[in-house]
């Protein structure tokens, strides 16, 4: 008898974990064989569907810490001098299901979840300042496109780029996606932005524009193509494993977190609608401000129960800090909790690594798997005159702006310095240095000679033509050499959100 015994779910010791129960050693197996019949149906039930996007990743436990003072734009107690703050972050890449290659070109998710004294807040960003879309109502088009013909279960360059030369309010993104940031060497060398336009609001009322960048300590170093088709053929976890062996040996990666702030009147009157997520504000305008320190320096101990049930989301924001009239954010403030009920279930909250470390009183109850409960004689309803908890407004430190005009279904009110192409072609011109724009020429070369419909590839030459005439003509001369035409095997790129 040995003190270390295997046991059922209910605690009981069971007889073996190798052979099942049996008539004699030949015969059929007995149904009442309970503890065959637990491990068995326990197994089959081991996943939860995995996230419609962002499902390959990985990431670590870390610590926040405050070295600015900010406290002049925001009363958000993580953000006060001085405070440290317990975080999880998960990196992650958008379009591959759960078991693709690290090294897909791609845009990698940047999520921090910070276990504040006011609350979880959240924030859940990419390795890129913006996104390809600035209306969530196109979210769902833009993944399928991205992801899998129905028929063959292949990835299609076709709908790629059919999407994004029919959405060209993608140009901005698709540059930083086709340039180097699509292949960075790790996730440790890598930048995250919030990407969003957020709120403060200070201890005063006073209301900001803010972005978030995080600059790493590691530098932002990345690969070839050439490079990581390679290791993506040797070492799909290549990410994972890179973090997970780098603080396993002490080495904890870091990131300096900033933000630009915008005074809330000027986000009236600014060349470019500040809350269009395809847009990055220039440091000229609004320089960066640096607020602390996030370092990462415990690895989970789960993998499952505490970076897989993870649940980030913009939706997890503390007194201090509130959304923006940006029509993608919020969309995604409904999506991400909804997304969490169904993957993980109503309860989700209740998992540890989702638990906030700030006491939870409100008047849910029940559903499923719910193990949180309150005292009997605490009152279920509100309002109540029993001394439950009372909702308070000025404790919220919920932020605002002026809303005005008709329901209507349109494009957000042009300014003078709006366009789809302004700043792709800037990041073109002015970013990249001439290798950079070597490096982004053949990936584009690659990427569109994988088009097979002549009107799509056209369409798609058009698009860089108007980032840029020089480049729109080197693609159409590369996309016209005999070499290039015969491409209609290219692989798509793995891209996504
Ligand atoms: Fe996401 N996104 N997203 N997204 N996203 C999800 O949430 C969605 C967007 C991002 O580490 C999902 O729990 C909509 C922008 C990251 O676990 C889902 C829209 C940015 C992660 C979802 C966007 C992101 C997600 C999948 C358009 C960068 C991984 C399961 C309005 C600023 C989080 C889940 C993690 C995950 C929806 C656009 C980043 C389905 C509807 C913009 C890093 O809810």
């Amino acid at each position: 008898m040995t003190d270390n015994f295997t046991t059922s779910q209910t605690g009981a010791p069971v007889p073996s974990d190798e052979h099942s129960l049996t008539a004699g050693p030949d015969g059929a197996t007995a149904l009442h064989d309970r503890y065959l019949v637990e491990k068995l149906a326990q197994f089959n039930r081991e996943r939860i569907p995995e996230r419609i996007v962002h499902a390959k990743g990985g990431g670590a436990f870390g610590t926040f810490e405050v070295t600015g003072d900010v406290s002049r734009y925001t009363r958000a107690a993580v953000f006060q001098p001085g405070a440290t703050t317990e975080t999880l972050q998960r990196f992650s890449s958008v379009a591959g299901e759960q078991g693709s290659p690290d090294t897909w070109r791609d845009v990698r998710g940047f999520s921090v979840k910070f276990y504040t004294t006011e609350g979880n807040y959240d924030i859940v960003g990419n390795n890129t300042p913006v996104f390809f879309i600035r209306d969530g109502i196109k979210f769902p088009d833009f993944i399928h496109s991205q992801k899998r013909l129905p028929g063959s279960g292949l990835r299609d360059a076709d709908m790629q780029w059919d999407f994004w030369t029919l959405s060209p309010e993608s140009a901005h993104q698709v540059t930083y996606l086709m340039g180097d940031r699509g292949l960075p060497r790790s996730w440790r060398e890598m930048p995250g932005f919030g990407s969003h336009t957020y709120q403060w609001i200070n201890a005063e009322g006073e209301r900001f524009w803010v972005k978030y960048h995080f600059t790493s300590n590691q530098g932002n170093v990345e690969m070839e193509g050439s490079e990581a088709e390679l290791i993506a053929g040797g070492d799909a976890d290549y990410y994972r494993r890179d973090l997970y062996e780098a603080i396993e040996s002490g080495d904890f990666p870091s990131w300096d977190v900033h933000v630009q702030v915008m005074p809330y009147e000027e986000g009236k009157t600014y060349r470019f609608n500040p809350f269009d997520v395809t847009k990055v504000w220039p440091h000229s305008d609004y320089p960066l401000i640096k607020v602390g320190t996030h370092t990462l320096n415990r690895n989970p101990e789960n993998f499952f129960a505490q970076i897989e049930q993870a649940a980030f989301s913009p939706a997890n924001l503390v007194p201090g800090i509130d959304a923006s009239p940006d029509k993608m954010l919020m969309a995604r403030i409904f999506s991400y909790p909804d997304a969490q009920r169904y993957r993980v279930g109503t309860n989700y909250n209740q998992l540890p690594v989702n638990a906030p470390k700030a006491p939870v009183h409100n008047y849910s109850q029940d559903g499923a798997q719910r193990h949180h409960f309150s005292s009997a004689t605490t009152p279920v309803y509100a309002p109540n005159s029993k001394g439950g908890p009372v909702a308070d407004e000025a404790r919220a430190g919920a932020g605002s702006w002026e809303q005005d005009g008709e329901l209507v279904r349109a494009a957000a009110t042009l300014r003078a310095d709006d366009s789809d192409f302004g700043q792709a072609g800037a990041l073109y011109r002015d970013v990249f240095d001439d290798a950079a724009k070597a490096r982004f020429l053949e990936t584009l070369t690659g990427a569109v000679g994988g088009v097979t419909t002549p009107e799509i590839r056209e369409r798609a030459i058009w698009y860089w033509t108007s980032v840029d005439e020089t480049l729109g003509a080197q693609l159409r001369a590369n996309l016209e050499s005999p070499a290039q035409t015969a491409n209609e095997s290219a692989e798509p790129v793995g891209v996504g959100e």
